[in-house]
Order: C-alpha cells, then sequence, then structure tokens
C-alpha cells in the first residue's frame, strides 16, 4: 500500500517533469517531512525497481527508463546539501564519529547502472568514511592508476547486471596486481548490487573479500571499523 507522499511523488513522475519533482522533493526537505533516507528508500529506490514500463513499444520503454533515472539521478544529487546538514547534526550530537577510512566506490567498465553505486556512496557517507565516488562504467586501467594517489581502504563495486561479474573479476585481479607490483597497501574489495543477490558464493569465487548489500551491512562493518 502506498502513502499519501508516495501516491503524489508516482504521480508526478509519470509526467517526467522534472522540474515539478524537484520542487516536490526539495519542499520535503526544506520542511524536515523527510529526511534523506527515507526518500531514497520510499520514493527514490521504488520508482526504479518496481516500475513496469506500460509502452507497448520497447524503445519507448527504454527511452522514457533513461529519462527517469536522469530525473532520480538529479534528485539524488540536490538532496546531498540536506544529507550534510544531517551528518554535521549527528557529528555534533556525538552520534556518529568519523573512521579513518577511506572508501572508493566504483562499477566496472560497461555497467552503466550507477544510482545503486550513488546511493551506496551516500551509507558510507553517513557511517563516518571517506568517500570518494567514481561511478560507471570505470575501465580497470584507469581505475588502478588511481588507487596510487587515492590509497582507498576499500573499494566497493557495485554491478547490476549478472553479465558483469566476469569483467569484475578481472578487475579484482588487476586492483591486487598492480597493488603488488607498486608494493601498495592491498585495498580490501567489496562487492554488491543485484549480479551478487542470492549469488554471495560467486562474489568469493571471483576473488572479493567480501559481499555486502544494504545500508545495515555497511553499518555493521563501520561498527567493527569503530572497534
Ligand atoms: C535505471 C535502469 C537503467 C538506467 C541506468 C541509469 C543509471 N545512471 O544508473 C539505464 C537506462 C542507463 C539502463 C540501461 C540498461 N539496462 Co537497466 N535498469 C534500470 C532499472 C529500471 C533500475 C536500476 C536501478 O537503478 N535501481 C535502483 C538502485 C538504487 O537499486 P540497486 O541498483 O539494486 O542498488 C541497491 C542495492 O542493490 C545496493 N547496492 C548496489 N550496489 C552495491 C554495491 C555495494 C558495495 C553495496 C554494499 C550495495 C550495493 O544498494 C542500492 C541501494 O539500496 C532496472 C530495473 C530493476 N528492477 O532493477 C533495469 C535493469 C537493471 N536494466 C536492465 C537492462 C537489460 C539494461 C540494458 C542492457 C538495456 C536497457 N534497458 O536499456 C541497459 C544496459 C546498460 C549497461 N551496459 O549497463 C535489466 C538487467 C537484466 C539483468 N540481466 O539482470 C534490468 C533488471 C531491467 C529488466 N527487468 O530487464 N538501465
Amino acid at each position: 500500500m502506498r502513502n499519501d507522499l508516495q501516491e503524489r511523488f508516482f504521480r508526478l513522475l509519470e509526467t517526467e517533469s522534472k522540474d515539478d519533482l524537484i520542487s516536490f522533493i526539495s519542499e520535503l526537505l526544506q520542511q524536515e517531512k523527510m529526511k534523506v533516507f527515507d526518500i531514497y528508500d520510499e520514493l527514490l529506490i521504488p520508482s526504479l525497481n518496481e516500475w513496469f514500463c506500460q509502452e507497448k513499444e520497447q524503445r519507448l520503454c527504454v527511452w522514457r527508463e533513461h529519462v527517469r533515472s536522469s530525473i532520480i539521478r538529479a534528485i539524488i544529487e540536490i538532496s546531498y546539501i540536506y544529507l550534510l546538514k544531517e551528518r554535521k547534526e549527528l557529528l555534533e550530537k556525538g552520534e556518529l564519529v568519523l573512521l579513518n577510512k577511506r572508501v572508493s566506490i566504483v562499477c566496472p567498465s560497461e555497467e552503466y547502472h550507477e544510482i545503486g553505486a550513488r546511493i551506496v556512496a551516500d551509507y558510507f557517507y553517513m557511517n563516518g568514511y571517506d568517500v570518494l565516488f567514481v561511478g560507471g562504467n570505470t575501465p580497470k586501467n584507469e581505475y588502478v592508476d588511481a588507487i596510487d594517489i587515492i590509497k582507498p581502504d576499500y573499494i566497493a563495486i557495485s554491478v547490476t547486471n549478472p553479465y558483469n561479474i566476469i569483467i569484475t573479476q578481472k578487475t579484482i585481479e588487476h586492483i591486487r596486481n598492480e597493488a603488488k607490483a607498486k608494493n601498495i597497501k592491498q585495498p580490501v574489495i567489496i562487492v554488491g548490487g543485484k549480479a551478487f543477490y542470492n549469488k554471495e558464493h560467486i562474489a568469493m569465487q571471483i576473488g572479493a573479500d567480501k559481499v555486502l548489500h544494504s545500508y545495515e551491512d555497511i553499518k555493521a562493518l563501520a561498527e567493527v571499523d569503530r572497534k
């Protein structure tokens, strides 16, 4: 059952009016009617994962998927300022302690589904990590060059399409080999995303150190890191 706010948001989304949607969400945030993660959980994530395209023509569905995801992406970016405020408040109240740990969030080459990864960047951020969101479709060579400079404690790889598991394996191998060759501390490699739902064993087979799925998993990791 959808609540009133969800009904209004989903109806607006059907119109594909970016201006109206941005105004709707901005108002919710400004008036503190919803927290950023509630907006993610109740509005944004279902609007993508539970959306069924009604168009008869497949190409129109793909088009609408692009439009919708670009609007959602814009909403995530405008929400960031509020997330920053929420984190500052938690730090001031002593309910959050910053961790001296850096996380880079990346999607492998050919993986264009990056909204999950972008949200995960915020999950790490709100748990006190120093976060660097790299984004979708990141070629393995480019990324490995950067670990030299960034020196992340964790590399979190988000994979949606199962076809991209092989390239993820190659990316992991490449990161490990390069870190070894350059004598850099091996980052802990985390994988997550739809490609690993109910396939945790595959994550281990391709060389990841951990497979995580949710905000709760990241919170639990932060609790261990805080000890
Ligand atoms: C939006 C979308 C797109 C957008 C992506 C835009 C963008 N900038 O990200 C666009 C239009 C580009 C796109 C393209 C394609 N898509 Co698409 N897309 C979707 C859609 C509708 C939503 C995905 C999404 O963003 N969900 C919201 C996020 C927040 O959820 P999430 O990714 O699961 O992430 C959460 C968790 O999994 C977790 N998580 C994710 N990563 C990680 C990592 C770590 C470390 C951790 C801890 C947690 C974690 O946290 C997130 C927040 O809770 C899905 C439908 C669906 N039901 O999944 C199809 C879907 C994923 N797409 C699909 C397909 C086939 C394609 C295309 C091949 C064809 C097409 N439709 O155009 C291309 C391929 C592009 C490519 N090469 O990657 C299929 C994949 C099928 C499969 N084999 O699994 C799906 C399932 C649609 C379907 N039912 O067929 N797509």
